[in-house]
């Protein structure tokens, strides 16, 4: 097992200049012919060339027409190599057989509910043709297939449809050819029954695109809410970024079998049925904003991963963190911004941070890997949701945060001007960023090489004389595996301050570094102002401030950092009520909450009788009942951080405590505001036909979190009034979140109602992949049992992945469940992971990632997850990807 370094990269020997495919598909077996143009990239070019694959059974191998003598070539389990090919141009050409039906690993070509599809990112391709599998390989290709036509009545591969017709025995022929370049990981090809969704855009230069959306017949009618989306993204992305499309064809194909959430292979995108098919009935409203951002996102790439994409896989953040960013903002423009960031930064917290703790942290640029699939962080590793890499995403925030919209759009297009057609790396993109604004960006380029989440302490003070107002800050950042000494970042950090009266006081200059730095803007006074922290402890005066402000600091949250403030409760109340900044607003009363969860905590630990803080509650209920605000901001505000969360801050993460104490505080919330509650729940039923806008997402998110606390009470009253939505829910939202609530208490009505809704939605996968997911990840002591008979359900299937995320990673959901101290979890885990590293690796190394950080808790936890984590190293045949999780897990 290879780790592969970013230090060892080299330019390849030679390049390829098109690739001619064609793939006889049938049902043993599918042979693959390539014929590729290929050329030194020096001229007298004597270097072997080393070709990548990975079970393929070679037929035959040609260069300039002639079969290549044995000796000339050796063949190993990974390579084919050519000792000594010809000098300047010349052909190969090869035929292999694979067998698409027997791939379980969902890489590669494969076989989904009877039809045929590919998925090549990172190094899938070396599973389909021998290749150099590598992005910086960028050729033009042609993909000719050939399959039974009542089969397969539709071929499908990237760019425009060139020729097609019958064959003899019943069989059909498309040749497709793609105009532009591109890395053999954008290769796609689909075959099998489908049919389309078709619509049409028109480019701001007049374009006539033809769109169309694949899926079996009968999940056409819930493909609208996709085609939707599409038609949002092309023209945002003209609109923000001047980008068009640039073909006149775009397809994205719908599959059940998918190992994360989408894929972007040059216009014919490749979906997880999950983030394209939805309907009132059958989807929540998170579903159709993740279909909206998945979309969004896929989309984006055609110009940020595929027009330019990566030089070699160090690089993903390039691609990856920038689409990221493209689709939040296109989220945001399309809904609430502010509730959209609140998202945003919870899923950097929830995933990023994580791991930042553990021995998979690396930098956005990571030193090295051996799997490559490994390094696609965030959501995707336990999700279909997955669009990977949000840290990414927020080191591309920060560039606009410095550079202003404007900025940041010069910068774009410059990097357009310079890079299109190319494989490129970070540095390009900073420094296109860099060139096209005349900017100073220090040494921001740490944020690419530098592992682990920075910690920003600010110290103020207010000078009542001098009429001054002081943040010192000072960072630290935590060693992290292979970085035990870190160097200080360069750290944005917008500032306000918000003065008595509850209102923003003006700033025009602040005194820094032994200079006084004007900072208005178009000579004006801005409200916020973006502090260039860089050094390891450095002080920022402000002057003329009159009376003694609150600061609200990292608006926006404008760093993936983690800050530790001296502002007060009393300040925090303030913020909550008052900052200007909404996501500010949200964050004090997050601090507010992770300060008294922690001090629970502590309680529950020393047997002390709980007691909720009063204010706390107040807090809560001016929020609640403030009808001025935004209703889906308020449930953001209402929603106590996760207990993920506050492990992560504990010196030794104690779930059972923070289960007890969430629950105390969800309990005590509900108890007080029950009459609140109650009426929110009654204000905000839906009496209209469901749409996906805002407004009523917004109305229905209040509605239903309202119920979740009220479904924490075990009372009759309550269960009446949960079934009572249940039954008269109009849309899935409804539905789903009073089948939540009232799963929240054993007993007969859930048991009922959970086998009701099993009932009703049996015919629909999706849908049953909820019921799983809520069923796995409840909390009810013991409820690995449940999940174990599960295992064994109908509707469960271990091949497939959206299946494995909903009961198997559903029940890591549950962290008193997943850590019980019998060791129960941890064991089901580890059976879990050899069970599914036979079938699918990617998969498998999603669900091993539980144990990575088995050293946070005590002591007999830690004996218990290292146990499994040595009986999983001692299997013979460990697949790449659970070996480089599980072997720097024990290091
Ligand atoms: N680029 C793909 C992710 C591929 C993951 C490979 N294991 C999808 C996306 O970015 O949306
Ligand atoms: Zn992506």
């Amino acid at each position: 097992l290879k780790e592969i370094f970013l230090k060892d990269y080299k330019q390849p020997d030679y390049f390829f200049d098109t690739v001619d495919l064609k793939f006889t598909l049938s049902e043993e077996k599918t042979i693959v012919f390539s014929k590729i143009v290929v050329y030194p990239r020096l001229e007298g070019c004597s270097a072997p060339l080393v070709l990548d694959g990975i079970d393929l059974k070679l037929i035959s191998l040609k260069v300039n027409g002639d079969e290549l003598k044995v000796d000339d070539f050796h063949h190993d389990a990974r390579h084919l190599t050519l000792s000594a090919p010809p000098s300047g141009k010349f052909t190969l050409e090869t035929v292999t057989e694979i067998s698409p039906q027997t791939n379980t690993s969902l890489e590669g070509l494969y076989k989904s509910s009877g039809n045929f599809c590919t998925q090549c990112e990172a190094q899938g391709f070396r599973k389909i043709t021998f290749f150099q599998d590598r992005p910086d390989i960028m050729a033009k290709y042609t993909c000719r297939i050939e399959a039974d036509k009542s089969l397969y009545p539709v071929l499908l591969s990237n760019g425009n449809l060139i020729e097609q017709g019958e064959i003899e025995g019943g069989k059909h022929f498309a040749v497709w050819e793609d105009p532009f370049v591109k890395p053999c990981y954008l290769f796609a090809l689909v075959a099998g029954k489908l049919e389309s969704r078709d619509d049409t855009f028109i480019t701001r230069s007049g374009r006539k695109v033809l769109l169309r959306i694949w899926t079996p017949v009968e999940d056409l009618p819930k493909t609208a809410h996709a085609m939707y989306s599409l038609k949002a993204a092309m023209k945002w992305d003209e609109d923000v970024f001047g980008l068009e499309y640039d073909l006149d064809l775009f397809n994205i194909v719908a599959v059940s079998d998918f190992n994360m959430g989408a894929m972007e292979n040059k216009s014919l995108n490749i979906f997880n049925s999950e983030v394209v098919l939805a309907s009132p009935e059958t989807a929540t409203d998170a579903d159709y904003a993740t279909i909206l951002g998945v979309i969004g996102h896929e989309y984006f790439h055609n110009w940020t991963g595929n027009r330019v994409t990566c030089r070699d896989w160090f690089q993903l953040s390039l691609k990856e963190g920038l689409t990221v960013f493209r689709d939040q903002e296109f989220s945001s423009d399309m809904g609430s911004r502010t509730v959209k960031r609140i998202a945003d930064v919870t899923g950097v917290r929830t995933y990023q941070f994580p791991e930042d703790m553990g021995p998979m942290a690396h930098p956005v640029r990571p030193h090295s890997y051996i799997k490559m699939d490994n390094f696609y962080t965030g959501k995707c590793r336990i999700s279909p949701s997955c669009i990977g890499h949000d840290i990414g995403a927020e080191v591309v925030r920060m560039y606009k945060t410095l550079l202003g919209a404007p900025g940041f759009r010069k910068g774009m297009d410059l990097y357009f001007k310079r890079h299109d057609g190319q494989a490129v790396t970070c540095e390009d993109f900073y420094s296109a960023m860099r060139d096209a604004n005349d900017a100073d960006f220090f040494n921001f380029l740490l944020w690419y090489s530098q592992a682990g989440t920075p910690c920003l302490k600010v110290v103020t003070a207010y000078d009542a004389q001098a009429k001054s107002y002081s943040l010192k800050f000072s960072q630290v950042v935590p060693p992290t595996p292979g970085q035990p000494v870190k160097e200080p970042m360069f750290i944005p950090v917008a500032v306000g301050l918000v003065g008595p009266n509850g209102k923003d006081i003006p700033l025009s200059s602040v005194y820094h570094d032994g200079k006084l730095e004007t900072i208005t803007k178009d000579g004006q006074p801005v409200n916020t102002t973006v502090l260039r922290v860089t050094k390891k402890e450095e002080e920022f005066v402000f002057s003329d401030i009159r009376e003694c402000p609150v600061p609200s600091i990292l608006r926006g949250y404008s760093a993936p950092i983690r800050l530790d403030s001296d502002l007060t409760d009393a300040d925090l109340y303030f913020l909550l009520a008052n900052d200007s900044d909404e996501f500010n607003r949200w964050e004090a009363g997050q601090v507010l909450a992770r300060k008294l969860m922690l001090s629970l905590v502590s309680d529950f630990q020393k047997n002390e009788k709980l007691v909720l803080n009063p204010q706390f509650l107040l807090g809560v209920k001016s929020i609640l009942c403030d009808s001025s605000l935004d209703k889906e901001f308020v449930a953001k505000a209402i929603t106590l951080p996760g207990e993920g969360e506050i492990m992560d801050i504990m010196e030794i993460a104690d779930p059972d405590a923070v289960h007890a104490v969430r629950t105390f505080i969800r309990k005590q919330l509900a108890t007080e505001l029950r009459d609140e509650f109650l009426n929110t729940v009654k204000n905000n039923r839906s009496s209209e036909q469901y749409e996906f806008n805002h407004t009523n997402m917004a109305r229905r998110a209040l509605k239903n979190i309202a119920l979740a606390y009220l479904g924490s009470l075990e009372d009759e009253e309550i269960t009446e009034l949960a079934l009572h939505e249940y039954k008269t829910a109009t849309n899935m939202t409804d539905q789903f979140a009073s089948l939540a609530a009232l799963d929240q208490n054993p007993g007969k009505t859930r048991d009922e109602v959970l086998a009701d809704f099993y009932d009703k939605w049996q015919h629909d996968f999706l849908v049953v992949n909820k019921w799983l997911s809520l069923q796995a990840s409840s909390n009810i002591p013991g409820n690995i049992e449940n999940v174990r008979k599960l295992l064994n359900h109908p509707a469960f299937d271990i091949r497939n992945p959206n299946k494995v995320y909903s009961l198997i990673g559903g029940f890591c959901g549950s962290r008193v469940n997943l850590h019980a101290k019998d060791g129960s979890g941890y064991k089901f885990m580890g059976e879990m992971v050899l069970q599914l590293d036979k079938l699918n690796p990617q998969v498998a190394s999603s669900m091993v990632t539980v144990f990575s950080r088995w050293k946070r808790y005590d002591e007999t936890r830690q004996n218990l997850a290292k146990a499994q984590l040595e009986m999983i190293m001692a299997e013979n045949g460990l697949s790449e990807n659970v070996f480089e999780i599980v072997s720097k897990s024990l290091a």
